[in-house]
């Protein structure tokens, strides 16, 4: 039977109610332990700190040792590009990802992913690609990759380096960016459809600068983001510095700034030129103004050892070629020790909570797991049908103290107080027992959603 609006009215909605807050953290203030470990020493005001890592190198036990001991955070140095996960148009290679992400997992360390969609490193198919071709290419890989990852990443770059070099303040041109203006944010949306509980980051270098066009830009393009709902969770900063470019002394004004615009902010390849006192202070700067910034919420090395580094002969790094420590190392660690401001002080709790009309025939049920932070959050609603398919459905959410920014794979009535929801065209068939998702993030308390799902 198809149910009218008005026959779901009268079905006796809410047969249960459970709720049960399956994961709690409550990330306290620095305290003043000294942390032997540059993880342990950034885990004390909530952040993480992270390395990149390169598949062939993990039969290297020097390097093992090291990255199992010192950090709690992996990006992929090259392995989860576009060339490296989809090598052959619609054919996925995900074996040299796989093992940094499972290695890192089972160490019990978080992952970076890197990167979704960039005007380099493409596979040779896509290289040749434009128009609609190529932007239909670029959202199936968003798709495909972050859908494969699902869940196990905290993180996604999902567009790197989109912006020019210089004084323009505009896009860098690529192929990507001629399919239309708009192919960043189709990015952004693809990716959250496709891995809602990843944090979604912008990452670019040369962004550093408070005064350079190149930061700006960014900064623009993230504001507009923010104020039309295109979800965007972050802005990562490489921070590659050497001589030429060196640390900027506005740097801590540039994390505070994107910070300002509601976004996290992260260090992601942090790597500096030089050595001895002066390369230690410059880190020791750089972490100083990463904690000072409560939504700067960690900091990634780009690799180990000096000789792991893209830049080997500028000794760029925390260790040298044998893996001793540097003195880069001991002024990052004893910054990260002296903390230097308050943490990001998040509380983040995933619940999950589901409420239901009763499982008979033309039934649903609905499931909300919430990702709280200070000022927002993001739900996934999973929808589940009873003993009967679904051709359409409604679900229900209270939004007492919250406002809905921004939404995918439905559609709604409203962004506060009682929200409803429908199924969009792909997702409305559901067979019996079987079950679709769609989320929204946004400002405010998300707890309290209780969502009742009715067939329609
Ligand atoms: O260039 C430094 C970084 C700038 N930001 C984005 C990062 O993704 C980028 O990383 C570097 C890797 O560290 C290099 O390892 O990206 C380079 C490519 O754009 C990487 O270099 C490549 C070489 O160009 C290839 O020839 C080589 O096969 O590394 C590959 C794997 O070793």
């Amino acid at each position: 039977m198809k149910l009218t609006s008005k026959s779901v009215a009268l079905i006796p909605i809410i047969a249960t109610v459970a709720t049960a807050v399956v994961g709690a953290t409550l990330i306290s203030p620095p305290v003043a332990n000294a942390a032997t470990t540059l993880s342990a020493a950034a885990q004390q005001s909530g952040r993480y700190f992270g390395t990149a890592v390169a598949a062939n190198k993990l039969g290297d036990s020097t390097y093992v040792g090291i990255l199992n001991r010192e950090f709690d955070m992996v990006t992929a140095e090259n392995e989860m590009k576009m060339d490296a996960t989809e090598p052959n148009q619609n054919q996925f290679s995900y074996g040299n990802a796989d093992r940094i992400v499972n290695h890192a997992r089972n160490q019990g360390k978080r992952v970076r992913g890197h990167a979704l969609a960039w005007h380099s490193q493409q596979p040779g198919w896509m290289q040749n690609m434009s128009g609609t071709a190529l932007r239909n290419a670029m959202l199936n890989h968003v798709t495909q990759v972050a859908t494969y990852y699902r869940g196990k990443i905290y993180a996604w770059d999902v567009v790197n380096e989109a912006f020019a070099d210089g004084s323009s303040g505009g896009r860098r041109d690529s192929n990507l960016q001629r399919t239309g203006n708009d192919w960043i944010e189709a990015a952004f949306r693809a990716a959250r459809a496709a891995d809602p509980g990843a944090k979604l980051c912008y990452n670019d270098y040369n962004t550093d600068d408070w005064s350079h066009a190149k930061t700006q830009a960014v900064y623009r393009m993230v504001q507009d983001f923010k104020s039309r709902g295109v979800p965007i969770d972050c802005v990562g900063l490489q921070s590659h510095f050497n001589p030429q470019s060196p640390v900027p002394s506005n740097y801590q004004t540039t994390l505070q700034n994107f910070a300002n615009l509601g976004v996290d902010v992260q260090i992601t390849e942090l790597d500096i030129e030089g050595s001895g006192s002066s390369q230690a202070q410059n880190y020791q700067r750089v972490t100083q103004a990463c904690l000072a910034v409560a939504r700067c919420t960690g900091i990634t090395v780009w690799g180990i050892r000096d000789t792991d580094s893209w830049r080997a002969s500028g000794t760029p790094l925390l260790f040298d070629g044998s893996g001793n420590k540097k003195a880069a190392y001991n002024s990052t660690l004893d910054a990260l020790n002296a903390g230097g401001g308050p943490g990001p002080t998040t509380t983040t709790t995933t619940t999950t909570t589901t409420t239901s009309n009763g499982p008979g025939p033309g039934g649903c049920t609905a499931t909300v797991s919430l990702n709280q932070w200070n000022e927002g959050f993001v739900a996934t609603i999973k929808v589940t049908a009873g003993s009967s398919a679904l051709s359409g459905w409604t679900v229900t959410t209270t939004l007492s103290n919250a406002t809905v920014t921004g939404s995918w794979s439905a559609n709604r009535s409203g962004n506060s107080g009682t929200v409803n929801w429908t199924n969009v065209d792909y997702n409305a068939a559901v067979p019996a027992g079987g079950s679709t998702e769609f989320g929204f993030q946004g400002s405010g308390n998300g707890s309290g959603l209780n969502p009742s799902c009715a067939a329609r």
